[in-house]
């Protein structure tokens, strides 16, 4: 398998497990993330934690190998299944957390920048290098990097290349936290029950109205706050939360 998924305390973890290859993302690999994010819908979890296996890498991008012998057409295909395949982890009913672990070139930060928080190692190193091989990024770098860093940095990073590490990902907003290497997955744990604990249904309607925030105009965008904020008071959850607060006590979320 290409890839493992397995199911640790409250959370799915999915790993990278091509660690010969730095983890790169052949075609196996994509269809078997696609269908572990299914998976992942169906599992009673509260976030899926993705990292890569081995000692060197979260993941090195986009198989090169295999993209030389793929026609044209092929190639639109890959980007096409690479980029509903990020989206589709997007959109998960659960928040998503990329914890990087060492190289994420290419597709591999552009399926951490699809992850709704990202966390780096101190050997974490991040960058767009398709440009050193006369390409650009295909599975939604150009699109989510300036939506998180800005467009002047994000050009600078897709028009160089150039590799940027774990402490500067976290100076630019790229990264959230910086975590250790060797409790790393504790550490992240640790990080997603900050907001784990709370409704599902509200974190997600907190995602969609952040979301929709960035493709639209701020009039616009407040009347989708308006009407989210105004369906997240018909949730039990908000019952629940504000009843909880008027009687001084600790809300028990039922994610309805
Ligand atoms: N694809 C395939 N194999 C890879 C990849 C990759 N992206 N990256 C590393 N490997 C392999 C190496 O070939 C090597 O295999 P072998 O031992 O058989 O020679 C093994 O992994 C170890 O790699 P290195 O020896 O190179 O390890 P280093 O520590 O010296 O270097 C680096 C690590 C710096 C990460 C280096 O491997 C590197 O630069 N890799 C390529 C990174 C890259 O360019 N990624 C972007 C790819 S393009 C992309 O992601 C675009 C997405 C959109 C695609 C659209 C579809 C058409």
């Amino acid at each position: 398998m290409a890839v493992e998924l397995t199911q640790q305390e409250e959370f799915a973890v999915l790993t990278l497990n091509r660690p010969d290859a730095l983890n790169a993302l052949n075609a196996q690999t994509i269809g078997e993330i696609s269908d572990a994010i299914d998976a992942v819908e169906r599992m009673d979890v509260r976030t899926l934690i993705i990292t890569g296996a081995g000692e060197k890498a979260f993941c090195a991008g986009a198989d090169v190998k295999e993209m030389v012998s793929i026609d044209l057409i092929s190639k639109k295909r890959k980007a096409e299944r690479g980029q509903s395949t990020f989206a589709k982890l997007d959109q998960l009913r659960v928040p998503s957390v990329a914890l990087i672990n060492g190289y994420a070139f290419g597709g591999g930060l552009e399926l951490a920048l699809a992850s709704t928080f990202r966390l780096a190692t101190p050997r974490a190193a991040v960058a767009l290098p398709e440009i050193k091989l006369g390409l650009i990024p295909g599975y939604g770098g150009t699109q989510r990097l300036p939506r998180i860093v800005g467009e002047a940095r994000a050009l600078e990073m897709i028009m160089t290349g150039r590799t940027v590490r774990a402490e500067e990902a976290q100076a630019i907003g790229l990264v959230h936290r910086l975590v250790s290497e060797d409790d790393r997955l504790a550490e992240a744990f640790a990080f997603a029950r900050e907001f784990s604990k709370f409704s599902l249904v509200a974190l997600g309607y907190a995602r969609e109205a952040v979301q929709r925030a960035l493709s639209t105009t701020l009039q616009d965008g407040l009347k989708i706050e308006a009407e989210i904020s105004t369906l997240a008071f018909q949730s039990k959850d908000a019952q629940e939360g504000i009843t909880a607060f008027i009687e001084k006590r600790t809300p028990n979320f039922t994610d309805a």
